[in-house]
C-alpha cells in the first residue's frame, strides 16, 4: 500500500505512526497539497493529506479513518481498544489533538497572508485553543504512564504528533514549560523509533492573498 503524505503534516504523521507500530509495510509518497501540481485532489476530492492507497486501488482518508483500518491489520496489539469506554476514550483524544493541530494550521495560514490582513481576533482565538488544549492534556497525563488505559495506543500517537507539530510550528509557545508533565511524558513518546522515523519538517507554504 501506499500513503501520500506531506512532510509537516501531524495528520500524515499519525497515520505513518500507526503503520509503523502495526509493524505494516508501506510506501511513502511526499506530497505538497498546496502546490497546483498536487497528487492529493487526484485522490481526495478534498485535495488533503493523508490518503492511504491500497494496493487493490481502494482510496482511504482521512487520517482517522486510515488509523482505523490499519488498526485491523497486522499481528501487533491494536492501538484503538474495542471495548466501548476506552475506545470513545481514545477517540477524545484523538478529538482534541487533531482540534489543537486544526488550531496551529489556521494560525499558519493566517501568518502566510499580508500583514495589514492578518486578524489579531483571529489568531487570539486560535491561541486560546491551543493553549486550553495543551491544559487538558497536561491534566490527563497527570500521574499516568499513557493517557489512557495501561498501554500505548492511539492517544499517544495523536497528542505525540501534536507536541511535534506544535514545535514545529510555533516554537515560540513553550507548552513545555507550561506542561511539565506532559513535557516528560513527550521524552518517552518521540523516543519510540516510529515517531524517530518520521520527525516533522517544512514545506513550502502557500501565499494567500
Ligand atoms: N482532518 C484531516 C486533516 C487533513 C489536513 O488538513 N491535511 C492538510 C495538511 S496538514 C492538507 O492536506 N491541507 C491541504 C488543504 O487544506 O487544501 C485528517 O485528519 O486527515
Amino acid at each position: 500500500m501506499k500513503l501520500i503524505i506531506a512532510t509537516p503534516s501531524p495528520y500524515a504523521r499519525k497515520a505513518r505512526v500507526a503503520l509503523m507500530e502495526k509493524g505494516i509495510t508501506f510506501e511513502t509518497i511526499v506530497d505538497n497539497p498546496w502546490l497546483r501540481e498536487a497528487q492529493a485532489p487526484g485522490h481526495n476530492p478534498l485535495g488533503k493529506i493523508p490518503i492511504l492507497v491500497l494496493d487493490d486501488g481502494r482510496v482511504l482518508h482521512d487520517s482517522k479513518v486510515i488509523v482505523e483500518y490499519v488498526d485491523t491489520l497486522g499481528a501487533a496489539p491494536r492501538l484503538i481498544p474495542i471495548e466501548s469506554w476506552p475506545r470513545i476514550e481514545h477517540k477524545q483524544m484523538e478529538a482534541l489533538a487533531d482540534g489543537i493541530c486544526d488550531a496551529v494550521v489556521l494560525t499558519v495560514l493566517e501568518h502566510a497572508r499580508p500583514m495589514p490582513a492578518q486578524s489579531a481576533d483571529w489568531l487570539a482565538r486560535q491561541r486560546a485553543k491551543i493553549v486550553a488544549g495543551v491544559a487538558q492534556c497536561e491534566r490527563t497525563i497527570a500521574g499516568r504512564e499513557w493517557l489512557i488505559g495501561e498501554r500505548f495506543g492511539l492517544a499517544d500517537i495523536c497528542t505525540g504528533c501534536m507536541l511535534g507539530y506544535l514545535d514545529l510550528r510555533l516554537p515560540a509557545f513553550d507548552w513545555r514549560e507550561l506542561s511539565p508533565q506532559l513535557a516528560a511524558y513527550y521524552e518517552r513518546i518521540a523516543a519510540r523509533a516510529s515517531f524517530r522515523a518520521t520527525q516533522p519538517s517544512a514545506q513550502t507554504l502557500p501565499a494567500l492573498g
